[in-house]
């Protein structure tokens, strides 16, 4: 029985206390290793059965006790001092630094999350593994049983909250692999474990966050030791029955039906609330507040920046007309069960002509007329890798419109190839591929608009295509899941034109030279690596008016609220600060010159702070928005500045 804490904490008998003074005789007195200096083991009466539950619900995540190492040690194999272990898991971060401590950071390459656990829950702990020691290795809990409704509860939670992620089959993306194999070897104790926790490299805490509750992530749990169920497909009867013209294009104005200055429009994503909200960026007055698809991730702007493109996780697209007397949705169609991405057609000649969606589910991409969204093409995705395997699945994540060609490039996402799609060819075929490297994620053009610089996030690189040659210019690496989102370039002092992205899996900013013409010999090289306080960087961004190039650490579990300013002049981090005071700080847009920037702060209730772009004070702060994620400026999403 787990007793209160001040009731078990008594005297030891003398056997205990002997085996306290061997224990730190063995420590050495000073924690086995080096570190800190640290007393004496308190003397307490610890309680094996709490210390193992303790350990099946914090610790499991990343450790085992006798299955062998996962994302950090098997506890089995730990540390002969117990005092040393426990003076550790009170606090992590101040033995970094020291001997055995430093030892564990460099080879688990992050440091173990301070749980806030009392001295007697720790004696708890260090009970459980001396008494495990003596019986093996410990066996994960049995999987909750799945009745016909709980599966498809769990697999509605699993379809919102982690495909993203780890893919609809769930061989692994963005995040690793979580199929019935792997799952069922991390166990129910460890998958409960990291739904609840989080980890620092970027999984999200859903159970402390509140985002699920204990019996949702218990109906995960089994549910990812079971084989994933085979998805449906979407075949273009059905996207055209879903496909819905609110305003023929003769109904819609001619011209701009009001005197605002649309092309400083910001359309802001209320994720949860599946809305986007449009503000004049002037006066930041509420323009108007759109329903959209599911989880709206993402919007575009057309080439002409007179439409809005929203993309649902549903895989609903809306396109939203700027021009109308109060902004609306003018048409709406959903080719896919799961997208996060859509694009228009760009080239002279072809603006606002056709729109293309990549799903992410099924593996198809489908065409559209860009004014009505009727449905012209649905086209399969090819399913072999640039190694030779035939995939499961494979996503189209980033979508780009070149310019100067009648093409998309879209980024497959498992297969690591980069397709080229013809909008001026009957059915919309893929006419080329050009081999990147696995999984390509998310990316942007460089300073000149010609090289796509897109994130390679499981292969810890980014890849450089260079679209007037149509072949990969280049792939470098930079460090753990590289996530830049759109990129940021710049002219550095030093090395002339640069891009750069920070890391989902490392506290690192990686800084590279992008500009092969006039910087040859700093091209596809990286010139400058930064520290960030901590990892989880989501999003950077710049604007040429800019002296600051601006990082989020939107997944860190400690330093979520604030976002860090790099000086270009000066090539350093100048300043780190708090922008969230209710949720996470993500996401950065500038207004149209540059004068102020906007960043989200991430909560069920809301904001968008709104910072002077040159003093970085805030300067306003729009409230009662439902989860404000990304934010789109009309001029600087149609013509791609960042
Ligand atoms: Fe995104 C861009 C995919 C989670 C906000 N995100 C992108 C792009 C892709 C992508 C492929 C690039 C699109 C392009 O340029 O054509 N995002 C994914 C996922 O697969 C992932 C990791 C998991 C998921 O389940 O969706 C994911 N994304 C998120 C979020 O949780 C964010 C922070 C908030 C949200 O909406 O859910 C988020 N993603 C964004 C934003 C951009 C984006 C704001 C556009 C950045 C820009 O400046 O253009």
């Amino acid at each position: 029985m787990r007793l209160g804490v001040d009731a078990r904490r008594r005297p030891l008998a003398w056997a205990g206390i002997t085996a306290a003074a061997a224990l730190l005789a063995a420590a050495g007195c000073g924690g086995g290793s080096g570190g800190p200096a640290v007393g004496p083991p308190p003397v307490t009466v610890a309680d094996a059965d709490a210390g193992e539950a303790l350990f099946r619900r914090n610790c499991s995540g990343c450790h085992t006790f006798g299955h062998g190492d996962h994302l950090g040690p098997d506890l089995s194999v730990r540390n002969p001092s117990a005092n040393w272990v426990r003076n550790f898991i009170a606090d992590p971060a101040s033995w970094i630094g020291t001997g055995y401590g430093q030892r564990l950071r460099d080879a688990w390459g992050y440091t173990m999350p301070d749980y806030g656990l009392s001295a007697a829950e720790i004696d708890d702990l260090i009970a459980f593994f001396e008494r495990q020691d003596g019986r093996g290795p410990l066996a994960p809990s049995a999987p909750v049983a799945l009745d016909a409704g709980a599966f498809e509860q769990a697999r509605q939670t699993y379809f919102d909250r982690c495909a993203g992620c780890h893919g609809l089959v769930r061989s692994g993306a963005t995040g690793p692999d979580i199929g019935q194999v792997r799952s069922t070897w991390i166990g129910t104790d460890g998958l409960a474990a990291l739904m609840r926790h989080g980890t620092p490299r970027g999984m999200p805490n859903f159970g402390t966050s509140g985002t699920l509750g204990e019996s949702q992530i218990a109906q995960l749990a089994a549910y990812l030791q079971q084989p994933p169920p085979e998805p449906p497909a979407l075949p273009m009867s059905a996207i055209q029955a879903s496909w819905r013209l609110t305003v023929p294009v003769g109904a819609r104005p001619t011209a701009p039906q009001h005197a605002r200055d649309w092309r400083n429009f910001f359309g802001v994503v209320e994720r949860d609330a599946s809305k986007v909200s449009i503000f004049d960026g002037a006066s930041r007055e509420l323009v108007a507040r759109l329903d959209v698809g599911f989880a709206v991730h993402i919007l575009r702007s057309s080439a002409s920046g007179r439409y809005f493109q929203a993309i649902g996780r549903d895989g609903l697209v809306s396109l939203i007309d700027l021009w109308a007397a109060v902004p609306g949705v003018v048409a709406s169609v959903k080719g896919c069960h799961d997208a996060r991405s859509v694009e228009g057609s760009r080239m002279a000649g072809h603006e606002d002509r056709f729109l293309v969606e990549g799903c992410y589910w099924p593996p198809q991409y489908v065409v559209y007329d860009g004014q009505t969204l009727e449905p012209l093409a649905r086209v399969d995705l090819p399913l072999d890798s640039i190694d030779g395997a035939t995939l499961p699945e494979v996503r189209v994540a980033s979508i780009f419109g070149l310019r100067d060609q009648p093409l998309w490039a879209l980024a497959l996402k498992e297969s690591g190839w980069l397709a080229l799609v013809d909008y001026t060819q009957p059915g919309f075929p893929i006419v080329q591929r050009i081999a990147g490297e696995r999984f390509l994620h998310d990316g942007g053009w460089d300073a000149a608009g010609r090289h796509l610089l897109i994130a390679a996030n499981a292969s810890r690189r980014m890849v450089a295509f260079d679209m007037q040659r149509r072949e990969l210019a280049a792939s470098f690496e930079t460090g753990d899941t590289p996530h830049p989102g759109r990129g940021a370039n710049w002219l550095d002092p030093q090395y002339g034109w640069v891009n750069v992205t920070p890391h989902l899996g490392e506290p690192k900013v990686s800084i590279y030279g992008a500009d092969p013409v006039g910087r040859p010999d700093v091209a596809w090289k990286v010139v400058r690596e930064l520290t960030l306080p901590a990892a989880g960087s989501l999003f950077v961004k710049t604007h040429p008016n800019s002296p600051w190039v601006l990082f989020d650490m939107t997944m860190s579990t400690t330093h979520a609220r604030q976002v860090c300013a790099y000086a270009k002049a000066s090539g350093k981090i100048d300043r780190c600060f708090d922008v969230a005071r209710a949720g996470k700080a993500v996401h950065f847009e500038f207004d149209r010159d540059g004068k102020q920037v906007w960043v989200s702060d991430w909560a069920s209730d809301g904001a968008v702070v709104v910072l002077d772009a040159v003093t970085l004070q805030e300067v306003a702060r729009i409230g009662g928005l439902v989860s404000p994620t990304g934010k789109f400026n009309v001029h600087n999403t149609a013509e791609e500045v960042y």
